[in-house]
């Protein structure tokens, strides 16, 4: 008798739903954590965009919004303090194909990583860096942080804080990131839209967000004060190609709270992960036949 095959079903993969993304683990923020809101932007943004969890990787420091990775279905590492942006680059360098993401606090990216910020936007490695700015060190129980404002009184600035914040927007505008947007959980729309457009933008993008800490923050940096002075970019007509005006905005950190695309580069350069494939491309041409014998080695 002939074995007949069962005839196969054509099968459309069902479109992924923002729960897919969400792991068995419950967050252990406090209530009313700015990063809850977060985390559910990111569940959105990741299901418009439609790729499976296992072409994600989440890469974090250490500190509350660091623990984003185990939140999701996808790859993550909650690595070493400040240490997220040099482990993330190794990882699309790595592994070209899969969806970056770096998620952590300002003082991981800005303090004790801040020498990192400049590397990755300069090499255009195209990750997507959110950082939940709540201008305090959450986990350690709210220390000063890089983005403090001035006068800040914490356990660690008794007279109120003496420095200057880092302006973070101004930072990474001025390295020459090709996306560069603001959000806060106070508009959660908005939110998930600016996370799924750096997602999508070909290149290094970063999302400062105002993630309130709701045990250590101040009151000005509480959802109903968001609520009360943000200002959508859009409303205000700005043009986010216009990398000049972006840079003026940007000077508003901590006085004004624009919401949007501050920048992003209409004509994004090639990335350095693409430019580092095209010159292995370019080599293997070259290459005798010993060393082709050599190169298949190593890539396997
Ligand atoms: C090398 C190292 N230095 C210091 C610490 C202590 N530490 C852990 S998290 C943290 C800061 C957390 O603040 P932030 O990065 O802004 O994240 P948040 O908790 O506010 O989300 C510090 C100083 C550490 N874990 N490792
Ligand atoms: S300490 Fe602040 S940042 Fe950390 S979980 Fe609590 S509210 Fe969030």
């Amino acid at each position: 008798m002939e074995l007949q095959a069962k005839p196969v079903q054509p099968q459309t993969p069902a479109a992924l739903q923002p729960k897919d993304y969400k792991s068995d683990l419950k967050p252990i923020w406090c209530p009313g954590c700015g990063d809850f809101g977060v985390l559910q932007a990111l569940y959105r943004a990741l299901s418009a965009i439609g790729r499976q969890p296992h072409e994600i990787a989440f890469i974090s420091g250490i500190g509350c919004s660091s623990r984003i990775p185990g939140y999701t279905t996808a790859y993550g590492f909650n690595s070493v303090h400040g240490r997220a942006l040099p482990i993330a680059q190794g990882v699309k360098l790595a592994s070209p194909e899969l969806l970056v993401v770096v998620a952590g606090g300002d003082g991981d990216g800005f303090s004790i990583g801040g020498g990192h910020v400049a590397h990755a936007i300069r090499r255009n490695i195209d990750l997507t860096y959110l950082v939940m700015d709540n201008q305090v060190y959450g986990l350690t129980k709210g220390q000063l942080s890089p983005t403090a404002p001035k006068g800040l009184h914490t356990v660690t600035s008794p007279f109120g804080s003496l420095e200057e914040p880092i302006n973070p927007l101004l930072y990474v505008l001025a390295y020459g990131a090709g996306f560069v947007a603001q959000a806060t959980p106070a508009d959660m729309p908005g939110m998930a839209a600016l996370v799924e457009e750096a997602l999508r933008y070909p290149g290094f993008a970063f999302v400062n967000i105002q993630s309130p800490c709701v045990t250590f923050g101040e009151e000005e940096q509480q959802l109903r004060a968001h609520k009360a002075k943000m200002k959508p970019l859009a409303s205000l007509g700005h043009d986010s190609s216009n990398q000049l005006a972006a840079l003026d905005l940007a000077r508003a950190y901590g006085k004004e709270l624009y919401t949007g695309v501050f920048y992003r580069n209409p004509a994004p350069p090639p990335t350095y992960d693409a430019l580092v494939r095209l010159r292995q491309a370019e080599l293997a041409k070259t290459r005798q036949p010993r060393e082709r014998v050599l190169d298949a080695y190593l890539q396997k």
